[in-house]
This record gives structure tokens, sequence and C-alpha cells, in this order.
């Protein structure tokens, strides 16, 4: 063998050696890929089928960057730069516009779900993250995170495995008020440990059930003091309690769901035709009305924050069965209180005594009443 063999024989296993290097570095990448887009993401009811995306096949649509700010409950900011699809042009894929749509659920595999409402897919951006600050996502966080700039990062789901888009959520007119503060004492209740204490809580299912007049609606939209508004499923509402005593109270929770999908503050929830208001938390959120030597919420603005609307007379109903009737143009005489007792009461300037009621109930109306 000459010199210019060896030569020749070297350079080739040099060759040899850079090339099986190369591919066994494609060999691991590829592992890798593999591991980190294991992940799947279903999008539910479009056009009444199921479609399954791989992170590669979501990485195959235009990818955007964007700088981001979540906002949790207690206002604390993180700031963020994610990188991944939007769900728009996915959408866009099948036809299909986020501004169309009236909810859409996101669903992750730790059983966290939020509806996000009409007016968010209306304004926002949602990008289906799949890098964070440059970074591929956590074991928590993967296939995909959603992330809603400029909306509480109670939408930024992760984990997110699957996008219901949800048909109309059908909105039925509210026709009752029951306040909360007078059936916890007369439904059966148990302790519930909350952080460092333990307090009362009451089953969603026996307020729905012993209070409620329908049964057939399949969410529950609840609002807190701070304002947010939000749609739950009744089969997850179903799963907790109403706990109402020690902080933060009334508040849906729940040891079945993640403490994301808790409510604190509750200021009303709804079921159907009943909005089920909290007058100890009404207290707080309206401004203080004084009439005659009572403090409490006019009972006009109760009226209008529960939706009440188009009744002539409305009926007021105690716990006792005692009832009477207050017609609308009367409305604004009215003012609901916590007496000294604790019992919801109402009490009307300038109207008839018998219409003042201790332990009050429920307030109804009957809209189309002559039709
Ligand atoms: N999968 C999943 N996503 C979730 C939650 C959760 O419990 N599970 N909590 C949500 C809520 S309520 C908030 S405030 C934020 C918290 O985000 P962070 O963990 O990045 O601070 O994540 C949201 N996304
Ligand atoms: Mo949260």
């Amino acid at each position: 063998m000459g010199r210019r063999c060896i030569k020749i024989l070297l350079t080739v296993s040099l060759i040899l050696a850079v090339f099986l290097t190369a591919c066994s570095n494609t060999a691991k990448k590829a592992a890798d890929d593999a591991v980190e887009s294991s992940g799947k993401l279903t999008i539910s009811g479009v056009d009444g089928k199921d479609i399954e995306l791989t992170v590669d096949e979501l990485k195959s649509f235009e990818q955007v960057t964007k700088d981001v700010t979540a906002i949790d409950s207690a206002g604390k900011k993180t700031d963020y730069k994610v990188k991944g699809p939007l769900f728009e042009e996915v959408l866009k894929k099948y036809g299909k516009t986020q501004k169309d749509l009236k909810a859409i659920t996101f669903v992750a595999g730790d059983n966290y779900s939020v509806e996000v409402p009409e007016e968010v897919l209306k304004n926002r951006d949602i990008v289906l993250a799949l890098e964070v600050n440059g970074e591929p996502l956590d074991d928590r966080t993967k296939p995909v995170r959603a992330v809603v700039p400029d909306e509480r990062a109670m939408y930024w789901v992760r984990n997110l495995v699957k996008i219901e888009l949800t048909g109309s959520v059908t909105k039925v007119e509210a026709n009752r008020i029951v306040f909360i503060d007078s059936v916890q004492n007369n439904l059966p209740s148990e302790d519930y440990k909350y952080y460092e204490s333990t307090d009362r809580v009451f089953k969603t299912g026996e307020i729905l059930s012993k209070f409620g007049t329908s049964q057939d609606s399949d969410t529950i939209t609840l609002k807190a003091a701070d304002k947010l508004t939000k749609n739950e499923k009744k089969e997850n509402f179903l799963k907790g309690y109403i706990k109402f005593t020690g902080d933060a109270s009334p508040a849906f929770v729940s040891t079945e769901l993640p403490v994301g999908m808790h409510v604190k503050n509750i200021l009303w929830f709804s079921y159907g035709p009943d909005v089920f208001f909290s007058v100890s938390k009404g207290l707080g959120y309206f401004k203080n009305t004084a009439l005659d030597d009572k403090n409490g919420i006019a009972l006009k603005e109760l009226i209008d924050e529960s939706g009440l609307k188009g009744g002539e007379t409305y009926t007021m109903e105690g716990l006792d069965g005692y009832s009477a009737e207050v017609k609308s143009e009367d409305l604004d005489k009215g003012l609901v209180y916590l007496n000294d007792k604790g019992d919801v009461s109402i009490y009307f300037k300038d109207l008839p005594k018998n219409m003042n009621i201790k332990g009050l109930l429920s307030i109804s109306c009957r809209t189309n009443y002559l039709n």
C-alpha cells in the first residue's frame, strides 16, 4: 500500500466518522423531537368532527412570537416571551374564525377547564404556545399552553389537550332571586378544610335541587365581587360546594377540581332562571344606601344586577312562606339589608308595613305577564 493509498483510506474513514456522528445526532434529535411532540391537541366540534393535531402539525402553521404579561387573580404580573401558531390560523384551515364562535372551552390534562367567552374571542389573539422564553414547554405545561394576551391567567391553560368549539350558550332570562344568606342555614352543611381554617360548606347540588326551579340548563354562570364573570359546566359545578363561612366566602370550592377553578367572593351565581345572590357580598359591592334608619342595598340595584326585567309586579317570599307583592314603580322605595340577627330583610319607605319582610328567601317576577 502506497502513501497515497493510506491518505485516501484516512480521508475516507474521516468522512465516514463525520457521517456516522451526523447520523447518530440526527437519530438522537429525532428521538428528542418524538418526546417533545408526543402530545396531541384535539379540537372538537369542528362541523361535528374532532380534529387531532400533533405538535409537529401545529409547528407547520405560521409561528408568531409575542411578549406577554400574565396577571393572576391576586394581581401578580409575570412577563413571558411565547412562540407558537395563532388559534385563528389553525381555525382558518378548517374554514372557521374565532370571531364567529359563541364560546370555546379549553380542557387540560389535569382536569382544569375554562370557558372562553364570546367577547374574548372577538377581541383577543389566542396563541397556542409551543415555546416559552425560548425553551420547549416543561412536563407540566406541554403539549400546548394557551396564551391570551391582556386577559387574566385563568385563560392561560397549561397542558392544553382539547379545545371544544361549544355551540351557543343559551341564555335563559332570569326571573327569580334566591338569597344564599337565607338558605345556607337551611341546607345540610359540613366542615371543609380551607388552607389553615375549617369552614362550613353545603353541596352545590343541594341548593340547585332544593331552591332551583329548573334543572335542564347545563351551564352555571358565576359572578365574583371583583367583577369576574365565568360560566362553569354543571357537571363540574356539581363536583363542589359553596363555602359560606370564613375567608373569601361565599366561594365555590371542590376537592376534585384544580384550585384555579374555585371562585372566591361570589356575588351571585345563576342556573337557568334562578339567580342565587349573596347579600353579605353585595353590601360591599354596591354603594351603601340609607333609607330612614336602615342601611343596605337599593332594591332597584339588586334587581338590575340580577337581570330581572320587565316584571309588572315582583313577589317577595319569606322563609316562613309569607309573601307580599311590590309593583315595579315602587322598586326604588325598597332596601335589602341584614338585620341585627343577620337575617336578610326588606324594607320599603312610605309603603304599607306588611311589605317589610324579615327572613327574605326570594324575589321573583313574571315576565310577559300580559301575554
Ligand atoms: N392545566 C392548568 N392550567 C392552568 C391552571 C391549572 O390549574 N391547570 N390554572 C390557571 C390559573 S387559574 C392561573 S392563575 C394560571 C397560573 O399560571 P402560572 O402557573 O404560570 O402562574 O394558570 C392557569 N392555567
Ligand atoms: Mo388563577
